[in-house]
């Protein structure tokens, strides 16, 4: 082996480790995501897709170098990088440029950061890319050899937007037009909520005008006068559909290849059968796509929405073209029009954004329909860096989120108060007028919520075991809350009342204190509180894992008394430390005092 290769090689495996060694960081922490979700994480993996990149040149360099000598031969673009690398990177820190944009002039770095701080994808690019481009088929192999009846029902397409992109729109009409069959597509609807942008007005007319030299009619444009949300705008464009099916989309997809036929065929066998594509992901920086493996769409208590995997039966047939039941829906679906409008349509009660596509998903389930995730459908999806509505988009979600709850979990609803950190009683959030959906439930004889439970979602797990929740916090020093630390790590500490997940504790009837968090899925680890038995340092380990291993995680409290363990006998206490910092210790009980936010109480 020639020395530059051995080192290369060294250099390689040892980057490869460290890679490895961060991304299993990385992924350890991203364990519940949201498919659109904040995006630190997602920056550093970005980064590390980079290193992966240049890794796997190397590699391949490492490979087809057996005759090579000199580095201009290995690095054939070793002087050109050099020259782009010469243009300073303006923005060092946008998430835009992390993998993205080498090579471009000042003037179009300045261009380009300045449409992804409006857009929160990269419109500078998509304003270049051809709207016909075409995608990979992310297909099944099976899905190619389906054949399905011509005359399945027709469709409207509704895509919902505020303020995106003009080409990113026109790509995305374009992209159904090619893909659906003609007899098909009766309409495509555009729900504007109210954008501000002007090439949405004249420009998008002018677009539409050309379309219908083609397809006369075809194109509906629907305006809110002020902007509703995103809700709203679904309820708007479900109000103008016309044909037998409806599916609605954000406007920030492609529609690919034979994306409606399988949709069209499961509505077509069974009316009451809600259906989602799989959504690949567009990357919002380069927008290649990458294939997402189907899943099924769940939620956590906080109803927020979730990917998941399928039923063991799904995944014991080994066959991804089949479509499988999913829990709820995450806002991109089609729907026989009657029947959604026969259970209620959308529920015009919910605001802004968050927590409508999972009433939807747990409506059809309750009242006589089902849902289904139909993997040979694919659409792509940008998930954008972020969002243009509101800037914090929780207090919509949580209201959304308890409006759902009273109407439809029954009992269970307490655990989306306990998820959102509120009280059981008088919350005091506003959730809208819920008298007709309630009396909407009971004229469609819908199920309680428990079947749904049993029969549909049984890996949501209940929390019926809890006694208290919220901050757990010591009489000695009220500004201070019992805290996760550092993750990863496992040595909760003292610090700073913020009451957000990290501070939020479980006392349940296990004797048992949670920190930094509850899960929603039974599947998912919670980590529970230990007196390792010596020394003075809490532990904090995961919950099975500690019962297995028989740890002392079980815990006398009762509140405004002490946390004591019952096997050592000793009690979590604070004390100050050296440097004067209050710290979270184990030690013989001294008769410190303690309260954890909100009480269960039962009878
Ligand atoms: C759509 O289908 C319905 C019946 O399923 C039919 O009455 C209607 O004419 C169709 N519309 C178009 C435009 O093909
Ligand atoms: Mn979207």
């Amino acid at each position: 082996m020639k020395p530059y290769l051995r080192r290369a090689g060294i250099i390689g495996a040892f980057s490869l480790l460290i890679y490895i060694m961060i991304y299993m960081t990385v992924s350890w922490q991203t364990g519940e995501s949201f498919p659109e979700g904040p995006t630190d994480q997602e920056f550093v993996r970005r980064k590390l897709d980079r290193i992966e990149q240049t890794l796997n040149r190397l590699a391949k360099l490492i490979d087809a170098s057996g005759q090579k000598t000199s580095i201009n031969e290995l690095f054939p673009n070793a002087a050109k990088e050099k020259e782009k690398i010469s243009v300073p990177k303006l923005y060092p820190k946008s998430i835009l440029f992390a993998t993205w944009g080498d090579g471009l002039s000042e003037e179009e770095q300045k261009n380009a950061e300045a449409l992804f701080q409006i857009y929160g994808y990269n419109v500078f690019l998509s304003d270049q890319l051809p709207l016909d481009r075409k995608l990979p088929d992310m297909r099944d192999s099976r899905c190619l050899m389906r054949n399905y009846p011509r005359d399945l029902p027709n469709i409207s397409v509704i895509l919902i937007y505020i303020n995106e992109a003009l080409s990113i729109i026109k790509r995305a009409i374009r992209s159904i037009i090619t893909h659906t069959p003609k007899h098909l597509l009766k309409e495509i609807i555009l729900v504007d909520d109210c954008s501000t942008y002007n090439d949405l007005g004249k420009t998008l007319e002018d677009y539409i005008g050309q379309i219908h030299k083609e397809r006369p009619g075809l194109i509906k444009k629907v305006r809110h006068v002020k902007q509703m949300g995103l809700s709203q705008s679904r309820i708007s464009g479900y109000e103008h559909a016309t044909a037998d099916v409806v599916a609605i989309l954000d406007a920030h997809i492609e529609a690919t290849e034979g994306w409606a036929e399988p949709l069209l065929a499961r509505i077509k066998a069974d009316r009451t059968v809600v259906v989602s594509p799989v959504f690949d992901k567009v990357y919002f920086d380069d927008l290649h796509v990458e294939r997402y493996n189907p899943s099924s769409h769940g939620f956590d208590w906080a109803l927020w929405c979730m990917y998941e995997s399928f039923s063991p039966a799904w995944l014991k047939m080994k066959d991804d073209s089949q479509p499988g039941k999913s829990p709820s829906v995450m806002g991109i679906f089609a729907a026989d029009r009657s029947f959604l409008g026969e259970i209620g349509g959308l529920d015009g009660g919910m605001t802004v954004y968050g927590g409508e596509n999972v009433e939807l998903g747990i409506r059809v389930w309750l009242c006589g329909g089902s849902v289904e995730v139909v993997p040979c459908s694919r659409i792509a999806h940008i998930e954008r860096a972020h969002k243009p509505y509101a800037l914090d988009l929780n207090p919509a979600m949580r209201r959304n989120a308890l409006r759902v709850a009273d109407i439809w979990l029954d009992d269970y609803k307490n655990n989306v108060l306990i998820a959102w950190n509120l009280p059981l009683k008088n919350h005091g959030i506003d959730i809208g007028d819920v008298s007709k959906r309630k009396k909407l439930r009971e004229t469609l004889k819908c199920k309680p919520f428990k079947w749904y439970l049993e029969n549909v979602y049984p890996s949501l797990e209940t929390w019926d075991n809890l006694l208290g929740y919220g901050t757990l916090q010591n009489a000695l020093l009220r500004s201070y809350c019992v805290d996760q630390g550092d993750v990863p790590g496992s040595i909760p500490i003292l610090y700073e009342c913020h009451f957000q997940q990290p501070q939020h504790c479980y006392y349940n009837t296990n004797s048992e204190i949670i920190i930094g968090g509850l899960k929603s899925h039974k599947h998912n680890g919670n980590r529970c509180l230990v007196d390792p038995g010596s020394g003075s340092i809490p532990t904090l380990q995961e919950c099975q894992l500690a019962e297995l291993n028989q740890l002392n995680m079980h815990w006398d409290f009762k509140q405004g008394q002490a946390i004591r363990n019952k096997a050592t006998n000793r009690c979590l206490e604070i004390t100050q430390g050296e440097n004067f910092y209050y710290e979270l210790i184990i030690q013989r009980c001294s008769g410190q005092s303690w309260r954890i936010e909100h009480l269960i109480t039962r009878f």
